[in-house]
């Protein structure tokens, strides 16, 4: 599959690794660039240094591009965006924040700088800021998520700005990339899938929880108290920060009680008091496997069903 994020990012399919904090790291982002992809290593609330470390392992693990997600609420989101331009990274994503004053050094870098957008406002500025393709991200995603579902937000992107959008969450399968081209994605980015490729290194309970994970198994915590929201796989702790949201806590308290929540997650695997970020597709995927046949198997699909879709789907046309 060609399309014009293949050509800008140089790369076999128009997949990115979404940049999810303590999880992407330089095993997985360089398993999703050798399968033909972009990796990505996230930078999360991670000093530079540790960054650093993490982009020389990759490139020892790849001659392929893959780039690093900044999270603009970090405290490091400055020095990121600096030691980005200096190793010459592929590509640059970022989240949760306006990233406009990073993209002339991108730019002058020859750093590919593709903004997360939660809405169509955003995606416009960032256009006009010199932004090389957009990710547009809908509330179905896991992690920190904007208001509106990805269905909608594709098309009313699409419709806004000429730079090439990539569609994300809630993308999992050969029918997700399908369903994201026909709203006018030309570039997909792909999280919670990846939660359960064999390269992705977090705690078993986290692969475990997403692989057990039913439809309705996902929760949004922080919205009730005026912080940003964000979606994990339901569990004991994600119960409770619901409960004390309702009790009427106050936004400081409730951040105090999620500090360190998501590092508990992936290292730990503390059912407890960890938070396990994953998207509401979670409930579709049931098994592990590595990054090339998740890739591999994704991009067969959603060109058979577009070639064939008539036959599969017992349509007919006109
Ligand atoms: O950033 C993400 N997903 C994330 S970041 C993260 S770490 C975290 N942990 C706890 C609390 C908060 C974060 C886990 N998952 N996705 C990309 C994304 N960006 N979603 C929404 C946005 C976004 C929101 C507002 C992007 C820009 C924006 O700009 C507002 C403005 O105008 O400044």
């Amino acid at each position: 599959m060609k399309t014009r994020v293949t050509e800008l990012l140089g790369v076999k399919y128009p997949i990115i690794q979404g940049g999810m904090a303590w999880v992407a790291e330089a095993t997985l982002a360089s398993a999703v660039s050798n399968a033909g992809g972009v990796g990505l290593i996230a930078g999360g609330n991670a000093p530079t240094e540790v960054i650093r470390k993490e982009i020389l392992k990759a490139k020892e693990l790849t001659d392929k591009p893959f780039g690093v997600n900044i999270m603009m609420i970090s405290p490091y989101a400055d020095e990121l965006a600096q030691l980005v331009c200096e190793e010459k990274l592929a590509v640059v994503t970022t989240g949760a924040g306006n990233p406009a004053k990073y993209a002339d050094s991108f730019k002058t870098a020859g750093v590919k700088f593709i903004p997360v957008v939660p809405s169509v406002a955003l995606a416009k500025r960032m256009e006009r800021s010199g932004a090389d393709a957009v990710i547009v991200e809908g509330t179905e995603a896991g992690g920190h998520i904007g208001e509106i579902t990805t269905m909608c937000l594709i098309p009313q992107v699409s419709d806004a700005v000429e730079i090439p959008v990539i569609g994300a969450g809630g993308i999992a399968d050969g029918r997700g990339i399908a369903a994201a081209m026909m709203l006018g994605a030309e570039g997909f980015q792909v999280g919670t899938r990846f939660l359960a490729a064999e390269e992705c290194q977090i705690h078993q309970n986290y692969k475990e929880l997403v692989l057990k994970a039913k439809d309705t198994d996902s929760a949004v915590t922080g919205r009730l108290v005026g912080l940003s929201p964000v979606r994990s796989v339901k569990n004991r702790y994600t119960k409770k920060l619901v409960e004390l949201e309702k009790s009427g806590i106050t936004a400081e308290e409730f951040e105090n009680l999620t500090v360190g929540s998501l590092r508990k997650a992936v290292q730990d695997g503390n059912l407890e008091e960890g938070s396990f970020m994953a998207g509401q597709i979670a409930g579709m995927i049931h098994d592990v496997k590595p990054c090339k046949e998740i890739i591999e198997e994704m991009f067969h699909d959603a060109e058979n069903l577009i070639k064939n879709f008539e036959k599969i789907r017992g349509v007919t046309l006109g």
